[in-house]
């Protein structure tokens, strides 16, 4: 994949000036403009901030598998539902370092792990610290995702290396009761804040196809572009189907224009952000995720599966890729 590499322009840190006032108002009347009028807005500023010919592709494993004690209604790893799924341990560091070089061969720049915690343990959280260093000495960028952190957890992770920090608010706070009760949206607002105090890049953002409002998708990007400082990255989840838990019973896949709509509302609420077309990709046309391209998304992840869910074939996405003209930025 290395002729497909090149080197990305924007994002290098927020000292431009960068909104963070926007109404609900503001976020519904950019959703409602004329569809040609609402891309050429997000295209112009992506422009302003970004290669448009450039996309950032990330990789994703799940280093701990199912189990958890939260009870967030999407998801296929919460032990509250029956979803089939077995859980399993935490990986050894050995096969998670060659999951990450085999993604680093296949064109990834950035590793993802992931671990299915409310908020881990401190003996837990060495074994991850130790993963995040090695995966970082093969000269990929690390993000992991891995529940709540205290202020001294997310110092640990920064000390071994960590770039990025995902932690999604998931849906609007008026959404939020409706599909998680273990914790609350505050408690994932205060995580963010220790990851960003503690200079970890901050990868957050949600889910739609859930059965939530237009108005819930719009109020969850306005939530992020309000914080202190964007996000750095923002993944766009497309709720992926599971059997078994609750969102299977309210789920309802968006219309696709409306999908192109709010990713183009988010480049233009978080210019400087990265937006990554997340799970769900295996439900959009080409078409369809080449119009999210246009109205601004810049990151998708890449390989055949996600964490226990399945994503296109990595082979679709670089003949997509090269069909649009897009090539994989450089680390
Ligand atoms: N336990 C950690 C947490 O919740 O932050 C990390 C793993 S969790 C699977 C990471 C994110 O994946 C969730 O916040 C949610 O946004 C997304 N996710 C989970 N299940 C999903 C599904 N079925 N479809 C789409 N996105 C999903
Ligand atoms: C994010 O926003 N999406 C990724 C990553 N962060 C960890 C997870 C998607 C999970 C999709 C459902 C699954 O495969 O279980
Ligand atoms: Fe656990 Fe994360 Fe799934 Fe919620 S989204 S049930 S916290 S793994």
């Amino acid at each position: 994949m290395s002729g497909l590499q090149g080197t990305i322009r924007g994002n290098v840190g927020q000292e431009q000036q960068v909104r963070r006032d926007w109404t609900r108002a503001e976020a519904e009347a950019l959703h409602g403009l004329p569809f040609a009028d609402l891309i050429f807005r997000a295209q112009s500023i992506h422009r302003d901030n970004f290669d448009p010919n450039l996309v950032e592709l990330a990789s994703l494993l799940s280093i701990k598998t199912g189990g958890c004690p939260e009870d967030c209604a999407y998801c296929s790893q919460s032990a509250h539902y029956d979803t089939g799924l077995k859980a399993m341990r935490l990986m050894e560091q050995a096969d998670v370092v060659a999951a990450a070089k085999r993604a680093k061969d296949a064109g990834a720049t950035r590793f993802c792990m992931a671990a299915a915690w409310r908020s881990p343990k401190d003996r837990d959280l060495d074994r991850v610290c130790d993963m995040v260093s090695e995966v970082k000495r093969l000269g990929m960028e690390t993000c992991v995702t891995l529940g709540m952190l205290t202020s001294e957890q997310a110092e640990r992770l920064c000390t071994a290396g960590l770039d990025f920090y995902n932690h999604n608010v998931d849906t609007s706070p008026e959404f939020y009761d409706r599909i998680i009760t273990t914790h609350t949206l505050q408690d994932r607002i205060n995580t963010l804040a220790h990851v960003r105090r503690q200079g970890i890049k901050v990868c957050s953002g949600g889910i739609i196809g859930m059965g939530e409002r237009v108005e819930d998708r719009l109020g969850m990007l306005v939530l992020l572009a309000n914080l202190a400082v964007h996000p750095d990255s923002v993944p766009v989840n497309l709720w992926n189907e599971i059997d078994g838990v609750p969102v299977a019973e309210t789920a309802e896949r968006p219309d696709p224009i409306e999908v192109v709509r709010l990713i183009a509302v988010a480049r233009i609420l978080m210019p400087r952000a990265v937006v990554r077309l997340s799970a769900g990709r295996q439900y959009m046309t080409d078409e369809l995720q080449a119009l999210c391209f246009l109205a601004g998304a810049n990151s998708l992840f890449i390989g055949d599966t996600l964490l226990t869910t399945k994503n296109p074939q990595r082979e679709h996405d670089v003949n997509l890729l090269s069909r649009l003209g897009i090539v994989a930025r450089a680390s």
